[in-house]
C-alpha cells in the first residue's frame, strides 16, 4: 500500500483549458483562452482547422446563411482584411477563411491536429478533468471545451447490404480530401434531399452519365442569396465591426437580415397577399418575410405558395408533385436553398425514385434494389445527415461526478442549461449544442456569443477562488420546459419527422433540440447569469461563502 500524503496522489493541471475542436466555436475559444491569459491546448481530429467546412467538401457545399454576418467579429481585421467572393461561400472558401483567422490569431500551434479525444474524465477531489486522446496522451486540465460541432457525427446508413457494395461510395459528410473524385461518365445513385443532397445532386449530373436520387422526404427548396456581395453593405460592416458584433445579438437569428418581417400576411387581401409573397420570392427572403410566419393560417399560405413555385420548376407533373414537401408546413425541418436543383431534374439522365411507393430493400454488389426494380450503379453517393448534436457529445467517454456518464445525463434526451452546461459535469462547457438557438441561428454568430458567457464564466471563477461550476438540476427542468414552450409555436416543429428532434435516428429519445425563443432572449438570459452571481448554478468550494 502507499505511503504517499493524498494531497501528492491528487493530479495537478497540466494546463487550465482543453479545447476540443477547432471549428468555429474551437478557433474563438482557443484565442479567448490565451487572451484571457490562460494556459490551453486543443486537439481536432482533422488534419486542419475548419469543423464542418472542413469535412464537408462535397462539390457544391456552400453556405446558405449570407457571408455579412457568417464570420467572425470579435477583431475588426477579420473583417477588414477578408474579402467573400459571394454572398453564399463555398466551403473552400469558408475553411481557407478560418485558417487565416486561425493563423492571425496564433492558435495553430496550440493544436494537436489527426487526433481523437476519447475520454474525459472528472476527478471529484481534484477539481480536475482527465482528457485522454486517440494518440494515448493525458493532459489534465480545470476547464474543458467541447467544441465539438453539432452535425459532426455522421448517421450510419440505416440499409441493409451497404458494406456489400463493390463500385465507389462516399459520404457528403467525409467527402475525399486527398484525391479527386471522378464521377465522368459514371452512372451515380444518390442517397438523401437534405440541404447536402440538395446541395451535391446539381453537381453529380453535371458529370455523370446517369444520376438515380433515392428521396425518402421531399424538402422545401426555396431561392439562395448567391451572388456577389454588395460593396456598399461590405463597407458599413468596415466602418464599425464592434458595432455590427453586438448589433447581430440583438436580432431574433444573430444575423443581419434586410426585408425582415416586412409584413403581416394577416393584414393584406389576396391581392395584397400575392403581391408581397411574390416579391418575397423574387428578393430571396421568403423564409423571413413576414411577422406572422409562425401563425398556422399565414404558415398554410406560405407553404401553399413555396409548393407551386417548386412545382413549376420541373417539367414532368410526377416528378414534380415527388419533388414537393406535402407532409409538413414551411419551417417544420430546415429548408434547403438552390436556385438549380429543382431544374436538374428535367435533365434527361436525371430520374428521382420516390422511396415511400417504391423503398429501398437492400443495397447489393452492383447497385441498389428497390421493391420496384433494380439499379445498376457504379458509384453511391450517401447524403444521409448526421446523428445531431448528440451522436458526436457520445462518440465521447465523457464521466461527470460519481463516474455517471453524459449517455446517462442525456438519457431522455439533452439535458442541459442554457445549452452550455449539464449538471453532474462541473466546469465542462458545450459551445453549439442542444437547447441554444443552435441551428436555428447564425452558428458563427452562435459561437462567439457562448464562447464569451463560457469564458466570462471561467474569469469569474479564477477570480473566485476557482470553485466549481455546475448548473442546477431545477434550471435544467426550467430550460426544457422554456426550450418546449418555444418550440411549441414553430409550425411543425413538434410534428415532423426531423433531426431536430432526433426522429432520424431510430431509438433517439424525442425532443425538440433548438431553443426557439430568440438570439437576444438568450444573450440577455446568459448576461443575467453573469451579472447575479450564477443563481441558476452551483458553485461548489466557492470560498466566498
Ligand atoms: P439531413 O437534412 O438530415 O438530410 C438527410 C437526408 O438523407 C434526408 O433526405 C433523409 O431522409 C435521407 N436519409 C437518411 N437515411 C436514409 C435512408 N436510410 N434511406 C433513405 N434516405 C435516407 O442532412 P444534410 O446533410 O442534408 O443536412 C444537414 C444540415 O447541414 C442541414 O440541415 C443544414 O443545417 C446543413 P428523411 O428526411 O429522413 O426521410
Amino acid at each position: 500500500m502507499s505511503t504517499m500524503p493524498r494531497d501528492t496522489l491528487k493530479p495537478s493541471a497540466d494546463c487550465d483549458v482543453v479545447v476540443i475542436g477547432a471549428g468555429f466555436a474551437g478557433i474563438y475559444a482557443l484565442w479567448s483562452a490565451r487572451q484571457r491569459g490562460l494556459s490551453v491546448r486543443g486537439f481536432e481530429s482533422a488534419s486542419d482547422v475548419g469543423g464542418t467546412w472542413f469535412w464537408n467538401a462535397y462539390p457544391g457545399a456552400r453556405c446558405d446563411v449570407a457571408s455579412y454576418s457568417y464570420a467572425y467579429f470579435f477583431r475588426d481585421e477579420f473583417v477588414r482584411d477578408w474579402d467573400w467572393s459571394d454572398v453564399c461561400a463555398p466551403q473552400q472558401e469558408i475553411q481557407r477563411y478560418l485558417r487565416f483567422v486561425a493563423q492571425r490569431c496564433g492558435i495553430l500551434d496550440l493544436v494537436t491536429f489527426d487526433t481523437r479525444v476519447s475520454a474525459v474524465h472528472h476527478d471529484e477531489d481534484s477539481g480536475l478533468w482527465t482528457v485522454r486522446t486517440s494518440g494515448g496522451e493525458t493532459v489534465v486540465c480545470r476547464y474543458v471545451v467541447l467544441a465539438i460541432g453539432a452535425l459532426s457525427n455522421p448517421k450510419a446508413p440505416d440499409i441493409d447490404g451497404v458494406a456489400s457494395f463493390k463500385g465507389e461510395a462516399y459520404f457528403t459528410s467525409t467527402w475525399p480530401r486527398d484525391r479527386t473524385v471522378d464521377l465522368r461518365g459514371k452512372r451515380v445513385g444518390v442517397i438523401g434531399t437534405g440541404s447536402s443532397g440538395v446541395q451535391v445532386i446539381p453537381e453529380v449530373a453535371k458529370l455523370a452519365k446517369t444520376v438515380t436520387v433515392f428521396q425518402r422526404t421531399a424538402n422545401f427548396v426555396v431561392p439562395t442569396e448567391s451572388g456577389p456581395m454588395d460593396p456598399a453593405r461590405v463597407e458599413a460592416l468596415r466602418k464599425d465591426p464592434q458595432a455590427v458584433r453586438s448589433g447581430l445579438r440583438e436580432t431574433y437569428g444573430g444575423n443581419l437580415v434586410t426585408n425582415m418581417g416586412q409584413h403581416r400576411l394577416h393584414d393584406l387581401d389576396q391581392a395584397g397577399q400575392d403581391e408581397a409573397l411574390a416579391q418575397a420570392w423574387a428578393g430571396k427572403y421568403i423564409g423571413l418575410a413576414f411577422r406572422d410566419a409562425h401563425l398556422p393560417e399565414a404558415n398554410a399560405r406560405i407553404s401553399e405558395y413555396i409548393r407551386a413555385r417548386m412545382q413549376e420548376q420541373v417539367n414532368d407533373p410526377w416528378t414534380a408533385h415527388h419533388l414537393v414537401p406535402w407532409d409538413h408546413p414551411f419551417g417544420g425541418k430546415r429548408p434547403c436553398r438552390s436556385d438549380v436543383y429543382l431544374q436538374t431534374f428535367n435533365e434527361p439522365h436525371v430520374r428521382l425514385i420516390a422511396l415511400p411507393e417504391t423503398p429501398i430493400v437492400r443495397i447489393v454488389p452492383d447497385g441498389i434494389e428497390t421493391t420496384a426494380q433494380k439499379f445498376d450503379l457504379d458509384v453511391i453517393v450517401y447524403a444521409t445527415g448526421f446523428d445531431a448534436v448528440s451522436g458526436a457529445l457520445f462518440s465521447i467517454d465523457i464521466r461527470g461526478l460519481g463516474g455517471a456518464t453524459m449517455r446517462q445525463a442525456w438519457a431522455d434526451g439533452p439535458n442541459n442549461y442554457l445549452g452550455t452546461m449539464v449538471h453532474g459535469f462541473p466546469n465542462l462547457f458545450l459551445p453549439s449544442s442542444a437547447m441554444s438557438p443552435s441551428v436555428l441561428s447564425n452558428m458563427a454568430t452562435l459561437a462567439e456569443q457562448q464562447i464569451d458567457f463560457i469564458f466570462d464564466s471561467i474569469d469569474w471563477l479564477e477570480r473566485n477562488g476557482r470553485p466549481r461550476l455546475q448548473p442546477r438540476q431545477a434550471s435544467q427542468v426550467s430550460w426544457r420546459e422554456q426550450t418546449l414552450h418555444y418550440a411549441q409555436r414553430r409550425p411543425g416543429a413538434l410534428t415532423t419527422k426531423s433531426w431536430y428532434s432526433g426522429a432520424n435516428i431510430p431509438g433517439k429519445p424525442r425532443v425538440f433540440m433548438v431553443y426557439c425563443g430568440g438570439f437576444k432572449r438568450y444573450d440577455d438570459i446568459c448576461k443575467a447569469e453573469l451579472r447575479d452571481g450564477f443563481p441558476g448554478y452551483d458553485i461548489v468550494g466557492d470560498e466566498r461563502a
